[in-house]
């Protein structure tokens, strides 16, 4: 941390808390309390980049929300009463009915020193293996291919690979909205090298649209696609045989598996065509550099596992692993989803990549942290878990840092397990998430800018999370309450930890004793002994980090050396399989889910920002327009979607960015922000049979128009009330929020209705409202004004209203005086010499889809950095570049036709 005496400023050097690309972020606090983020020209993850979401933290770091004091049922408690009972109900379960009555459920989003102190209270003390973390759903799969190819859960390659490579391979990765800064890193090296980019995704993100290649695949058909590569491979003289012959084992049995499928029925299977395929396999033989970088559309699958081998079995047969610019590259999600993996925060992993149904490995740990007990079968994986909470079997379970009510497939049914379970403790940074609203004791966290610790990035870079905000009297670090829990538990010795720095040191003293007896991958020596002021001033750095070394390895197995007992690299046999349910007439589409530019997971800390929240807001149903016509929906239609497993209410975004068939829609919204959006009541819960992770991208649904008796759009300075009402959505705006609505039947009275969406009463003497009702139309329109400020507008309709959002909610909180000025704003519109900018593109310098149509239709500007020099879009954070192009791409199609 540097001090500007002068200013009062202090700049602290932190890392990001949303991506698992992890850039740096310097974090400037002034005097006045006022935050400035930018990028860390420094961090080796970023070099100065941020992303839209990284730009605008400083929107997410107000007390506005927080939990900021433990309560017990509601009411406010000492930490002493909520500890006490905290350990009081889990000593009563495990008393009377044995450990493994009970759970922590966890998440990629607490530090690596959070982590491995909540896995050591449970395996090592409660001795249950009852923790898992929400990177089941995330990461599993990819941990399970890892380990069967591998014979650890090793990243093999690094961030630079992808600047070095001659063709990146992107699989259900939309790496362009998810990993932004990563996605600038590689555009920006396509550039200097023509690296050629093939996007395999049945969608048409974002990423796809500047691929060169982009392949639609039928969802869930990957492995076909790369075991169709691997046998092409074999008969065009595509094999390393030195490498096969020399590093690896199984190869002719993955090849057995593989072979039947001719490249006729890759195609078919795929729906793809054969001179796509043929390309593809072409021009991955050709290059000798390749990446294949994958998240999402191959972990979350009853396939995923398979997925992950299929790949990887292509870079062993080509022996593309471990060199710059080559090898597999699982791209992780969270900030810490790497640092969980490290310190076995999964049900079946022990702490330090070790294994728990490993006798040796067992022994190990247990010795060294000097522990009663230990479990010798794995414990319940997500799903099982909440199943096993919602019969009973769980009697007491503490929820860190993640939102399983909206995150976990079948979420209907496993708020109601939450519910329904005896004790439930969440420890969260706010108290307005759908878990929290379940918890019998509530434990208020730091937030990022208060938490202190260290996280692990995709690339295997430690990177310090620093504190720079006065932490909250009554807020504690997620290590400190486990910790107390531990003692109250009879463990305190244990846990007698004096720092974040304290708790780091044993993991990687740990790291080394694992490394003594066999021979691991991950190894932390030379960071066991740093002191508190070295571990304050860690710079990012690169693991291993042997004992005696100043510099890691880098990357993995390009002379082989791989973690299986023979050392070889394992080719892994795969069946191409069908995704687990099927689409049948009452659910004939496959409904995809993911993610959003702009926001974040549920959205407690994006949903905070008001610039965040004006890229996309409001949740929607992405179908293809051959369908929406079918269904009759005229565009900004609702729909209801059902599945077996639940129902929601949304916009529909009729779009030829899904095929027919399928469906999209974002997994952020949840019943703080909307009525009816929470994604996960329709997922089914079905596993991958290896990883036990989610199918959470392949659901059978049906879409039904909704018969909307009205739409309604309202601004308020307050937060709206949508009691009541069938459809609503909220979101931020810079003085108030936003409100999209819409009901079954017409209000009898319009008037009553929206003074009840704004709060206010009819006879309050501080207040006029201006309104106006098209009886013939169906229409209502009103604007309130304390005094001459304006403090809400409501706008009703019998169709979707056509008023301009953004216009209308920047004037809240404006003195509008004039009657001319008053109409205009009733009018829902700018005066004619003020332009709509259109849809929200670049959310750092409000420039909208119109502002940049303009910017090349009038003034002539043919690239994304034209547009940027005469708008100002996609000049500071870069995110909007992709869609910059794409309206580039269509003015050009537009010309061209
Ligand atoms: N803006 C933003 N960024 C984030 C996050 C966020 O919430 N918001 N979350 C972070 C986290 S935790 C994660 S895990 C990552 C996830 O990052 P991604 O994996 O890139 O994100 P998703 O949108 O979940 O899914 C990726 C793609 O998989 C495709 N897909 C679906 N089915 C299939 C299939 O069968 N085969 C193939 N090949 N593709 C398929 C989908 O169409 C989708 O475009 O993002 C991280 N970054
Ligand atoms: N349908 C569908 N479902 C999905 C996915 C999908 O693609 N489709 N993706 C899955 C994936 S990959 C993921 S990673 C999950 C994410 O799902 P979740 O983990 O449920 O989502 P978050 O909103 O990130 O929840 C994190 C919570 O922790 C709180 N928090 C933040 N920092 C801290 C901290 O330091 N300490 C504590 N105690 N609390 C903190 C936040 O306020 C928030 O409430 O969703 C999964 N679910
Ligand atoms: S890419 Fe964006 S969200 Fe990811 S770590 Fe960097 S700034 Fe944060
Ligand atoms: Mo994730």
């Amino acid at each position: 941390m540097s001090d500007a005496a002068s200013t009062g400023e202090t700049c602290t050097a932190t890392t990001c808390p949303y991506c698992g690309v992890g850039c740096g972020v310097n974090a400037t606090l002034a005097a006045d309390g006022k935050v400035t983020i930018a990028g860390d020209k420094e961090h080796p993850a970023n070099f100065g980049r941020l992303c839209s979401k990284g730009t605008h933290l400083g929107e997410t770091v107000s007390l506005d929300d927080r939990l900021l004091h433990p309560e017990i049922r509601g009411q406010q408690a000492s930490w002493n009463d909520a500890l006490d009972l905290v350990a009081s109900k889990f000593r009563a379960a495990i008393d009377e009915h044995g450990p493994d009555s009970v759970a922590f459920y966890v998440s990629g989003q607490l530090l690596t020193e959070d982590y491995y102190v909540a896995n050591k209270l449970m395996k090592g003390f409660i001795g249950s293996a009852n923790i898992d973390t929400n990177s089941r759903l995330c990461m599993a799969s990819s941990v399970a291919g890892h380990k069967r190819a591998f014979g650890t859960d090793t990243v093999p390659g690094l961030y630079e690979d992808l600047e070095q490579a001659d063709m990146i391979v992107l699989v259900g990765t939309n790496l362009a909205w998810c990993h932004p800064v990563l996605y600038q890193r590689m555009q920006a090296a396509r550039k200097e090298r023509g690296t050629r980019t093939v996007v395999i995704d049945p969608r048409r993100t974002a990423t796809a649209e500047t691929a060169d290649m982009h392949l639609a695949i039928q969802p869930g058909s990957d492995v076909a696609l790369f075991n169709g590569l691997l046998s092409w491979l074999a008969q065009n003289g595509g094999f390393d045989g030195a490498y096969i012959a020399d590093h690896t084992a199984g190869v002719a049995e993955a090849l057995r598996t593989a072979e039947p499928a001719t490249i006729e029925c890759v195609a078919a299977r795929c729906g793809l065509t054969v001179d796509q395929i043929t390309a593809f396999y072409q021009m991955f033989a050709r290059t000798e550099r390749t990446v294949t970088v994958y998240s999402q559309g191959v972990n979350q699958s009853t396939a995923g596992t398979d997925k992950v081998n299929a790949i990887i079995n292509c870079h062993l047969a080509t022996g593309r692993i471990g060199r710059p610019g080559m090898g597999p590259f699982s791209v992780t999600g969270q900030p810490n989803a790497m640092g969980g993996r490290e310190t076995g925060g999964l049900a079946n992993q022990l702490t330090c990549h070790l294994e728990l149904d490993d006798p040796a490995h067992r022994d190990l740990v247990q010795t060294f942290w000097r522990a009663p007990a230990m479990p010798d079968v794995a414990g319940l994986k997500a799903v099982d878990l909440f199943d096993a909470v919602a019969d009973g079997r769980i009697k007491a379970l503490w929820i860190m840092a993640t939102n399983p009510a909206v995150s976990l497939p079948d979420a209907d049914r496993v708020r109601d397990a939450i519910k329904s379970c005896d004790f439930v403790a969440v420890s969260d940074v706010t108290r307005a998430t759908d878990t929290a609203a379940l918890a019998d004791v509530l434990l208020p966290a730091q937030a990022w800018g208060e938490k202190d610790g260290t996280v692990t990035n995709s690339e295997r870079r430690i990177s310090r999370q620093r504190s720079f905000l006065p932490i909250p009297e009554d807020v504690r670090s997620d290590w400190w309450m486990i910790g107390q829990v531990a003692a109250r538990l009879g463990f305190g010795d244990a846990f007698a930890y004096e720092g974040p720095a304290d708790i780091f040191r044993e993991y990687a003293r740990l790291t080394v004793a694992a490394n003594e007896n066999l021979d691991r991958d991950l190894d932390l020596g030379a960071l066991a002994a740093v002191t508190d002021a070295e571990y304050d001033a860690m710079a990012p750095t690169l693991w291993p980090q042997r004992a005696g070394t100043q510099e890691s390895e880098g990357r993995f197995f390009a002379e082989g050396g791989f973690f299986t007992p023979d050392r070889r690299g394992r080719f892994i046999a795969v069946e191409d399989r069908a995704p687990a349910a099927a689409t049948d007439i009452a659910h004939p589409f496959v409904l995809n889910t993911g993610r959003i530019r702009d926001q974040w997971h549920t959205m407690t800390r994006t949903g905070l920002s008001p610039s965040l929240s004006q890229h996309l807001s409001e949740p929607f149903l992405e179908i293809a327009p051959a369908d929406a016509d079918r269904l009759g929906l005229s565009p900004a239609a609702l729909v209801r979607v059902t599945s077996p497993y639940g129902d929601c209410l949304v916009r529909a975004l009729i779009t030829d960015r899904v095929q027919p068939g399928q469906v999209f829609m974002p997994m952020h919204w949840n019943d703080q922000w909307s009525g009816r959006a929470r994604v996960d009541a329709l997922v089914a819960p079905n596993v991958d049979p290896v990883s036990g992770q989610p199918e959470a991208k392949y659901t059978p649904v049906s879409v039904t128009p909704f018969a909307a008796g009205f739409y309604a759009f309202a601004a308020s300075t307050e937060r709206p009330d949508t009691t009541g009402t069938d459809y609503w959505t909220l979101a931020r705006a810079a003085d108030g929020w936003r409100v999209e609505m819409a009901g079954a039947g017409r209000p009898a009275d319009w008037m009553a209705w929206a003074l009840g969406v704004l709060g206010l009463s009819r006879d309050a003497a501080d207040i006029q409202i201006v309104s106006s009702e098209d009886r013939a139309g169906g229409g209502y329109r009103m604007a309130a004004y304390r005094g001459d400020v304006l403090i809400g507008a409501v706008f009703a309709a019998a169709q979707p209203v056509a008023v301009d959002r953004a216009w209308l909610t920047g004037r809240l909180g404006d003195t509008v005086k004039a009657a001319a000025s008053r109409a205009a704003l009733l009018a829902g519109r700018r005066g004619v010499d003020k332009k709509d900018p259109g849809a929200i593109v670049c959310t750092c310098m409000f420039v909208g889809a119109n502002d940049i149509r303009r910017a090349i239709a009038e003034e002539g500007c043919t690239t994304v950095d034209a547009v940027g020099a005469c708008t100002g879009a996609g000049i500071t954070c870069g995110s909007c570049r992709p869609e910059i192009e794409v309206l580039l791409a269509d003015a050009a199609l537009k010309e061209a036709s």
